[in-house]
C-alpha cells in the first residue's frame, strides 16, 4: 500500500491535546513518525516481552486523555520522543540518538502496575510501565527524554552505569529530561527543574527528583564526597543535577514558571547563573566531546571547563560560573 506522512492528534495523559506525526498506509494510520527517523510506538498490552503491536487504527486521533484508554499513554510516548528528537536536532544539531537520522522505538503498557521506565541498548528502544493501578503511566516528557538520553549517552561518552560515572550518566538523563520539558513549551508543560512531577510516583504528588536541592527526595546527595561512587546512581547523580541548576539559575531562591526553588551551595559562596541555554550547550559539548566511559566528578569538572573554554573563552563569565557551580557542589575550588 502507499504510505504518507500525516499530522495526527494525540489526547495525552500529561500534555493535553498535541500534534503527532504519524504515517498513513492505505486506509490505516499508525504511530510511525515519518518526520523523525520513523520512530515507532508499540503496544505491549501489559506483556513484558517482544516488540508488541504497532499502534494503528482507522483514524488519526490517538487516546482520550485517560490512562484507561491504551492509546493515551501511547500519545504521550510518541510526543515525548518527537520532542526529544526535535530538541537534539534544533538545539544541538544532532539527528537522532546515534546522530545518523535513524529513529528508535517506544513500547508502552509494559507489565501490570509496573512503576518504572527504561532504555535498552540491545533493542535501541524505550519501555514504559503504567504505574500503580495502571493509572499513572511513566510517559511524561521529562521521563521520556530521560530514557531517550540514556541512548544518547551510550552512543557518545558511554559513561559506565556504576560508580561516579554512573551518577553522571543518570544526571545527564535528568538534565536533558528537564531541558526537553522546557523546550516543549506547551500549555501543559511549561518546564521545571523537577523530574517526574507529573507521574505521582510517590503517591503524594511529590516529584521523583529535585535539581535545585537533590536531597529533598530524601536520598540524593547535594554535594560530592569521597565515597559517593558507592551509592545508587540515581542518588549519586545529585551533585551533577545540582551543578546544572546552579550554573543555569544561580544559587539562592528563585521562582520559575510558578515553581519556587531554593538552591544552597556547599561552600556557602554565591553562584551567578548563566542561563539554561548556555548551560545545556556546555553539558552537551562535554558529554559528546570530553567525557569517556570512566569520567568521574573531577573529570566532569575538567571536561565542562574545557567545553566552556571552547564555547565562551577561558576568561569569560561563563568559565567562572562553571568553576563556581562545581565549587558549590564540593568539586574543585
Ligand atoms: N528509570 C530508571 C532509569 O532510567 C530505570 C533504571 O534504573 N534502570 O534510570
Ligand atoms: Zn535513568
Ligand atoms: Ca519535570
Amino acid at each position: 500500500a502507499w504510505e504518507a506522512i500525516e499530522n495526527g492528534t494525540g489526547n495525552t495523559v500529561y500534555s493535553g491535546t498535541v500534534d503527532l506525526t504519524t504515517t498513513q498506509s492505505g486506509s490505516t494510520y499508525n504511530l510511525t513518525d515519518g518526520a523523525r527517523g520513523n520512530h515507532k510506538t508499540y503496544n505491549l498490552n501489559r506483556g513484558t516481552s517482544g516488540t508488541g503491536t504497532l499502534f494503528s487504527g482507522p483514524d488519526d486521533v490517538w487516546g482520550n486523555g485517560s490512562p484507561s484508554n491504551l492509546e493515551s499513554a501511547a500519545a504521550d510516548a510518541h510526543y515525548g520522543a518527537a520532542l526529544t528528537w526535535d530538541y537534539y536536532k534544533n538545539v544541538h544539531g544532532r539527528s537522532g540518538i546515534r546522530g545518523d537520522g535513524v529513529g528508535a522505538y517506544s513500547r508502552v503498557h509494559y507489565g501490570n502496575n509496573y512503576v518504572n521506565a527504561f532504555w535498552s541498548d540491545s533493542c535501541f528502544c524505550m519501555t514504559y510501565g503504567d504505574g500503580s493501578g495502571n493509572a499513572n503511566p511513566l510517559t511524561s516528557i521529562d521521563v521520556a527524554a530521560h530514557e531517550m538520553t540514556h541512548g544518547l549517552t551510550s552512543n557518545t561518552a558511554g559513561l559506565n552505569y556504576s560508580g561516579e560515572s554512573g551518577g553522571l550518566n543518570e544526571a545527564t538523563s535528568d538534565i536533558f529530561g528537564a531541558t526537553v520539558e522546557f523546550f516543549a513549551k506547551n500549555s501543559s508543560d511549561v518546564g521545571d527543574y523537577l523530574i517526574g512531577e507529573e507521574i505521582d510516583i510517590n503517591g503524594d504528588g511529590t516529584p521523583l527528583r529535585y535539581m535545585d536541592k537533590p536531597s529533598k527526595d530524601g536520598s540524593s546527595k547535594d554535594a560530592w564526597y569521597s565515597g559517593i561512587g558507592s551509592i545508587d546512581v540515581h542518588y549519586s547523580s545529585g551533585p551533577a543535577n545540582h551543578f546544572f541548576y546552579l550554573l543555569s539559575e544561580g544559587s539562592g531562591t528563585k521562582t520559575i514558571n510558578g515553581v519556587t526553588y531554593d538552591s544552597p551551595t556547599s561552600d556557602g559562596l554565591p553562584v551567578t547563573g548563566i542561563g539554561r541555554d548556555k548551560a545545556e550547550k556546555i553539558w552537551f559539548r562535554a558529554l559528546t566531546t570530553k567525557f569517556t566511559s570512566t569520567t568521574n566528578y573531577a573529570g566532569a569538572r575538567t571536561g565542562t571547563l574545557a567545553a566552556t573554554g571552547e564555547l565562551y573563552g577561558t576568561d569569560s563569565a561563563e568559565y567562572k560560573a562553571v568553576q563556581d557551580a562545581w565549587a558549590g557542589v564540593n568539586v574543585g575550588t
